[in-house]
């Protein structure tokens, strides 16, 4: 650590704003440097800040969100001006719509000359354009502000429904000194409100609600696992019987592998459900709004939700419960003993034979051998190492690679899994793989299709420069969906889906020093994920799967609408039968 110091009685604001994070709890920043936050990047590391320098500002921002998702406290980026900062707001953005607290601060140019439009260096009105981006967005003009724009971020980013703050830090305020005292008499950090409580009338009708219902489920959403409602949640379920269903970001707030979980049964839990407790979800595209085929036409819903904005934000719910997750589970469960509620053993029967039937048509194409692999083989054989290790952190995108690694690798432990969720944004996972490693140190899982980790592949450079303990797998199906898709035309040119087949991506992070692995049958794919896995260093394990592996759009192939003239509207147009590789 090289000593880095200031004038004897003067701060500058590179050192106020490391060191008002610093007293905020901040350990980690990651960011990609340059004018005019150079400096100010090396200042905090000087002052104990570990700042990890990515590649790209998208994984930058992405990662701080990661951390921010695990910690229940905001992970901060660095950005600096213009373009760095416009590469930083897609990612600030989903971490907006995750409900995942970050904080990305950005350099920028002098105002004044941005503000008159004389051509300045990156000049863009940066805190202006972020406003769309996050749920609230400053600029430093005066150093004095420093402690006030820190507590303010960190008051946004955390309450309400969590989400990304963004701070503007201009080279003008970036050089302005401040008296050492006074600035050490006006340093303050943000103090934690209490979680606001739901009213007691709510919990009241909800339990009345769920006490009458012949099939009660509940719903848990991210939501819940970003409250660290995980003990609550486990607690209602255990007392009263009600079976649920995860999304994707709440597997692991109760092991998958609860007999109350209805992730194999799903279709039949949602069709069939007559009052449903939605705990920190959205009735959004992937719950088909709460209506239509999927759900039983007479469903009721109780929703308990932080956010009183996000209470029927599709369709009518019979009874909001606004306010804290935790505290309002809490409430609920105290609850029970006025008013029990015990999901009737008729629907947990009838739910747990459709589980059974399921389970064993999956098992089969879990356990195949069958070369060239396909998505659920591959996956079948990684599941196994994942088994061994439930505490390591999964890291998951593309889209058969998304879909069928949800279905197929249960996970154990809340928080754990960081995907492309609601939004489906490729390019996000590897900075969440980053992020996660270095916030907890422990082993990552990274689970990516080949065009979903090409977004931000040089990620691989920042794991293996920094030793993280990070297992790579790319599931290589030599394509967008799958390798096979043909070109329409004549003039010769790979399809628009089509990415390379016959490489090795493992190649990438020898190029950097770590360890390569390429494996082409289930049996190579667990000896080589589990060798990796278990070194705890930085490594990469190539799967090799069909070129006509995978489906289009993975499980979502209904959001696209087809042509309905011209091939496209009576075949896929593949090399290979399209429906053999749609359900390998
Ligand atoms: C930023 C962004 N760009 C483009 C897309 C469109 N898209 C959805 S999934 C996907 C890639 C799917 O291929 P792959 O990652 O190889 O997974 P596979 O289905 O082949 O296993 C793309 C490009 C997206 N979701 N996000
Ligand atoms: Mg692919």
């Amino acid at each position: 650590m090289t000593e880095t110091t200031a004038p004897a009685a003067l701060t500058d604001s590179p050192h106020y704003l490391a060191e008002t994070l610093i007293k905020s709890g901040v350990k980690n920043m990651y960011g990609v440097v340059g004018i005019p936050v150079t400096d100010f990047a090396r200042i905090a590391q000087g002052m104990g800040v570990r700042f990890i320098g990515m590649r790209h500002e998208e994984d930058a921002v992405n990662a701080a969100a990661a951390e921010g998702f695990i910690t229940g406290r905001p992970g901060i980026a660095l950005t600096v001006s213009a373009p760095g900062f416009l590469n930083g707001l897609p990612a600030l953005l989903e971490a907006t719509n995750n409900g995942w607290p970050v904080i990305m601060i950005g350099g920028s140019s002098t105002r004044h000359v941005v503000d008159m439009k004389e051509g300045e260096y990156e000049g863009l009105d940066q805190m202006n354009y972020a406003k769309a981006f996050a749920k609230e967005s400053f600029r430093i003009d005066r150093i004095e502000d420093i402690p006030l724009a820190v507590a303010r971020a960190m008051q946004i980013s955390t309450s309400g429904r969590p989400g990304g703050v963004y701070i503007d830090f201009p080279d003008d305020a970036v050089a302005q000194t401040l008296d050492k005292a006074t600035a050490d008499a006006q340093l303050w950090t943000a103090t934690k409100a209490p979680a606001p409580v739901p009213a007691p009338e709510s919990i009241d009708a909800a339990l009345k609600l769920l006490a009458s219902a012949k099939n009660p489920l509940i719903l848990l959403g991210k939501g819940a696992a970003i409250a660290q409602a995980e003990a609550e949640v486990k607690e209602f379920v255990d007392k009263t019987d009600i079976p649920y269903q995860p999304m994707s970001m709440a597997k692991g707030l109760i092991p998958d592998t609860d007999p109350h979980c209805t992730a194999s049964c799903r279709g039949l839990a949602l069709r069939t459900a007559d009052v449903v407790l939605v705990v920190g979800a959205r009735l959004n595209w992937m719950l088909n709004f709460g209506q239509g085929r999927e759900w039983n036409p007479d469903v009721r819903f109780i929703q308990m939700e932080i956010d009183p904005a996000e209470i029927e934000n599709a369709r009518s719910i019979a009874c909001p419960v606004v306010g804290d997750l935790k505290a309002g589970l809490r409430m609920m469960i105290d609850g029970l003993a006025t008013t029990p509620v015990k999901a009737p053993q008729a629907w947990l029967d009838e739910l747990h034979a459709d589980a059974v039937k399921n389970n064993a048509k999956f098992a089969a194409r879990l356990t195949s051998d069958k070369v060239p692999m396909g998505h659920w083989n591959a996956l079948g054989a990684i599941k196994k190492v994942y088994d061994k290790y439930p505490d390591m952190y999964l890291c998951n995108e593309g889209a058969n690679s998304l879909d069928d690694c949800r279905d197929v690798i249960d996970m154990y432990q809340p928080r754990h899994r960081l995907d492309c969720g609601t939004w489906g944004v490729m390019g996000c996972a590897m900075g969440y793989a980053i992020g996660a490693a270095v916030t907890t140190g422990q082993k990552v899982l990274y689970i990516g299709g080949d065009s979903g980790f090409g977004f931000d592949g040089m990620e691989v450079e920042t794991a293996c420069r920094f030793g993280l303990p990070i297992t790579f797998v790319v599931l290589n199906n030599g394509g967008i969906y799958r390798g096979d898709f043909e070109n329409l035309g004549d003039n010769g040119d790979p399809s628009p889906l089509t990415l390379s087949y016959d490489v090795h991506y493992e190649k990438m992070i020898e190029a950097f020093g770590g360890k390569g692995y390429y494996a082409t049958t289930p049996a190579e794919v667990e000896q080589m994920v589990g060798e990796a896995v278990a070194s705890g260093k930085p490594s990469f394990v190539h799967v090799q799967l069909a070129e006509y592996a995978g489906k289009e759009s993975g499980n979502i192939g209904s959001l696209n609408p087809k042509p309905v003239v011209g091939p496209l509207a009576t075949s896929e147009c593949t090399k290979y039968p399209y429906d053999e590789g749609a359900h390998m």
